[in-house]
């Protein structure tokens, strides 16, 4: 079923039905079923991942969220929850007529605290909005991404995002001292007091983070932010022969450790029309972000300017211009990620590989004549070898579900499973994401 039109009789009245219902609650102005108006929300940005829905629904308080779960879940029509629609997994987009439940307007953002140096932000308020705000007090927000002007609280808690300041802050988990969260039941866990230090029982706020909307609806979070430190940052471009030739850079002034092919940045200059003229060809490049310039042997090839994120941040843009790679993100230990990225640039096709080398994290982008599922066995088949994870920081959405039981065991499968069905019995919670499949 591409688009709802094979609906059938019943299914349309139900679906009826439940728009006019959902319409009381939220006002028609924020039901939207038409195509036109719903195309922004039924694709994701890439256009790789695409389905159909029967509404999007954009409520505007949490109580109006809670009427919306328990009118689909009386109805049995599933629910996909969305914040800005950046995942690259298809886990934030509808595929089998679910409601979109598009938290966009949940945009509250409390003053920041300062003595505790925590904020309380609404599931729809963009990163970028969050960090503008702390910085006006004297704070920074430890998670920014390339797509930090779209990308929500609520979507990157759901998909425990990382971005370029895991060395220094951690991921996305890290953040967050409490979440407010409708469950499948239409009822509000609110852990939102901002203790610091809590063994009151496991942190229940915590198992909704990277959960992809399956478990809850996220609606609010209570963060924690650091003071912000002034003074200057470097950033710096240096040539290597391996990724991990930058690892003896990290430390404590370190605010950002990057790496990419060189198949990355001739894309990329290219694309922006501009080169390098500093930096040589070499088989990796690494960026470092720093309060101190690194210390650097005299024969390194590098390049010093702040605005060599750019080149950074163009990737993904860059390689989505000239038609959708296969895009895996997928991380392996550090002592043998050299052997594994060679091991990638052996692929068919036209391989780019660059990431978060502090982590192991690599963005693996393929370009070429095989489909998705033969280039995925290929990459995901490798990472199992090097005993890696086939999601270290988009999640599992739609696309990673068929090889998640290669790096999981039947017992975690089964406890996953368990938690799943506590939480929601009915399965109206994001069911095309699936952390537990069987195999
Ligand atoms: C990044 O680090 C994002 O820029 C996107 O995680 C990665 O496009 C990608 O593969
Ligand atoms: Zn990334």
């Amino acid at each position: 079923m591409s688009n709802g039109s094979e609906l059938n009789t019943a299914d349309r009245n139900t679906t009826e039905r439940l728009r006019t219902e959902l319409a009381k609650v939220v006002g028609s102005t924020q039901v939207l079923s038409e195509q036109h108006m719903v195309t922004g929300y039924v694709t994701d940005w890439t256009g790789a991942w695409s389905g159909w829905t029967r509404a999007v629904v954009r409520p505007g308080t949490v109580g109006e969220v809670r009427q919306v779960v328990s009118l689909c879940r009386e109805a049995e029509v599933p629910i996909v929850a969305q914040g800005g629609n950046t995942g690259l997994v298809g886990g934030s987009v509808p595929h089998h007529g679910e409601v979109v439940l598009s938290l966009r307007r949940l945009t509250r953002l409390d003053p920041i605290e300062t003595i505790s140096g925590q904020v309380t932000a609404g599931a729809g308020v963009t990163i970028a909005a969050l960090r503008d705000h702390a910085r006006r007090s004297g704070f920074e927000y430890g998670v920014d991404l390339a797509s930090r002007d779209s990308a929500t609280v609520g979507g990157t808690i759901a998909t425990n995002a990382g971005g370029i300041r895991v060395i220094a802050n951690g991921d996305t988990r890290r953040q967050v001292l409490g979440l407010e969260v409708v469950l499948a039941d239409g009822n509000v866990v609110s852990r939102l007091a901002g203790i610091e230090k809590d063994s009151a029982g496991f942190d229940l706020s915590q198992l909704f983070v990277g959960s992809e909307g399956t478990l809850g609806v996220i609606t609010a979070a209570r963060l924690r932010l650091s003071p912000r430190v002034g003074g200057e940052r470097h950033v710096v471009l240096l040539g290597v022969s391996h990724p991990s030739d930058g690892l003896g850079l990290r430390g404590s002034d370190v605010t950002a450790l990057e790496f990419l092919s060189h198949s990355c940045l001739a894309v990329v200059t290219e694309h922006l029309g501009r080169s390098l003229p500093a930096v040589g060809e070499h088989p990796y490049y690494v960026l470092v972000e720093s309060s101190r310039l690194p210390d650097l042997d005299p024969s390194t090839d590098a390049l010093i300017d702040t605005r060599l994120w750019e080149f950074r941040e163009a990737i993904t843009e860059t390689l989505s211009a000239g038609g959708v790679p296969h895009k895996f993100d997928v991380g392996v230990p550090l002592p043998r990620l050299d052997e594994f990225v060679a091991d990638l640039e052996q692929l068919d096709g036209e391989v780019f590989v660059f990431g978060h080398l502090a982590e192991g994290n690599c963005h693996v982008n393929v370009r070429g004549p095989a489909d998705y599922e033969t280039v995925a066995d290929r990459v995901l088949g490798l990472v199992v070898e090097y005993g890696g994870t086939v999601a270290s920081e988009h999640g599992i959405g739609v696309a990673k579900g068929r090889w998640l039981h290669l790096t999981t065991s039947p017992e975690e499968r089964d406890a996953i499973r368990r938690i799943k069905h506590a939480l929601d019995p009915h399965r109206i919670l994001n069911p095309a994401v699936t952390f537990a499949p069987a195999g």
